[in-house]
């Protein structure tokens, strides 16, 4: 008998609307008080299951703050909030190359481009009001994407320029470049998230030295992409970026066939992402991994993020080997990094712990490829874990403890869409 789990339904409804602003969510209150990018369109989403206009205003606000060059930043900060850091001020983007007069205030870099691809599940549930809707964001989602691949995809695959870019802040992909950043001159600063959480489950103070040394770098040059690409110690290709863009180009290739655009550009890209991904591919591991652009490095780090090649749209098993090892690890599955490896932490934010929004696109992907038990697997663990221990922003793959903040909205979100 299948338990009823439809009050599950009604809590995950309760957390999008306890963390509504309106017309953006905020991730948790208290420890991120702001518009996250990719937050956010997972928002838009999760909204989507009960109230489509709510989920259309949550991708529109968004895009609301997206710079004159096309980036639409990480952390759109609506109202000054002294309960996290680094706020606007310590970003400095007001006079930013590429922002453009009058715009939100807002960080100096992205997050993965998931906004096409959700944009385009939240048409598919209300084709005939949502027609109208996508027609005004297409422009908008077209200039994201052309950024991206101008800015961060010289070498095929997309890099970041700060381990916040990724998503998978202190993921160990990343270590061996930020080792190389000595971090002097950074301003003192007071912490504020390791006051809402335990620090035990957050990054460290060498993690946050170097992120906030770089940002001072950005900021220092103007936030100007191309001065950043050619002096930045830091530059790692990343796959969370390269195949969320992978994915967001191909559902909005999907999104111009129905608004009759044209989609060479959309393609040109896809081709070029599809060569350059093939960078990230480590025979060592067996995985996708992190290249180094500074180093020609790979990072030797089989990671969530490796698993997302299915939602990117690859027809690859190359990785299924790792994949099956890892699920025969791991009590529940995905780990965010890999539990073999000494540096995996069952409780420490990207290096070890489940994330739902990564599970969601991992198991849709593999769902996609005619890898069905797997997805499945993936899957069962998700709402598992969601149901004994609520609606967390992320859980020890060991023994499912809930970790960092509460009331999650993603994890809400990915409830409602996808794991219920
Ligand atoms: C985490 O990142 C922010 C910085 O962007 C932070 O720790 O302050 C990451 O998990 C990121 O992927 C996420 O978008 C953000 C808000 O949930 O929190």
């Amino acid at each position: 008998m299948t338990a009823d789990l439809s009050h599950l339904d009604g809590e995950a409804r309760r957390i999008l609307r306890l963390n509504d602003k309106g017309c953006y969510t905020v991730p948790t209150a208290g420890l991120y008080p702001y518009q996250w990018n990719w937050d956010s369109a997972f928002a838009g989403l999760g909204f989507a299951c009960f109230d489509v206009n709510r989920a259309w205003n949550e991708l529109e606000t968004l895009m609301s703050g997206q710079w004159e060059n096309g980036m639409v930043p990480h952390i759109l900060f609506h109202r000054p909030d002294p309960g996290y850091f680094p706020g606007a001020d310590i970003w400095g983007t007001q006079d930013a190359a590429g922002k453009g007069a009058g715009r939100v205030a807002s960080s100096g870099i992205s997050q993965p481009p998931v906004a096409a691809s959700f944009a385009w599940r939240i048409y598919q549930r209300d084709p005939e009001t949502g027609a109208d809707r996508l027609r005004r964001m297409f422009p908008g989602l077209m200039a994201f994407h052309r950024w991206f691949m101008a800015a961060r995809a010289e070498s095929g695959a997309v890099a970041i320029t700060h381990p916040w870019e990724a998503g998978r802040d202190n993921a160990p992909d990343w270590d061996a470049a930020m080792a190389r950043i000595s971090p002097e001159g950074v301003a003192p600063y007071t912490r504020r998230d390791t006051g809402h959480v335990n620090p035990r489950m957050r990054p460290t103070k060498e993690d946050y030295d170097r992120y906030i040394w770089l940002v001072q770098f950005g900021r220092e040059r103007g936030w100007d992409d191309a001065a950043i690409a050619a002096e930045s110690p830091f530059r790692v290709a990343d796959p969370t970026l390269t195949f969320t863009l992978m994915r967001a180009c191909r559902d909005l290739r999907l999104a111009a066939g129905v608004l009759g655009e044209d989609c060479a550009e959309i393609d040109g890209w896809i081709a070029r992402l599809e060569a350059g991904a093939e960078r990230l591919w480590n025979p060592e591991t067996g995985a996708y991994d992190s290249y180094d652009l500074r180093s020609g490095e790979l990072a030797g780090a089989v990671s969530n993020a490796s698993f997302l090649c299915w939602w990117g749209g690859l027809a690859d098993r190359r990785s299924l080997p790792t994949l099956a090892r890892i699920l025969d690890t791991a009590r529940f599955a995905l780990p965010s990094f890999d539990p073999a490896h000494p540096r995996f932490d069952p409780l420490r934010y990207w290096r070890g712990p489940v994330w739902g929004v990564m599970n969601m696109m991992a198991a849709i992907g593999l769902a996609e490829q005619g890898l069905s038990a797997e997805a499945a697997r993936i899957r069962a663990d998700t709402a598992g874990l969601i149901t004994e221990n609520g609606f967390a922003e992320y859980f020890s793959p060991e023994d499912g403890t809930p970790a960092g903040g509460a009331t999650f909205t993603w994890t809400a979100a990915i409830w409602l869409a996808w794991a219920s």
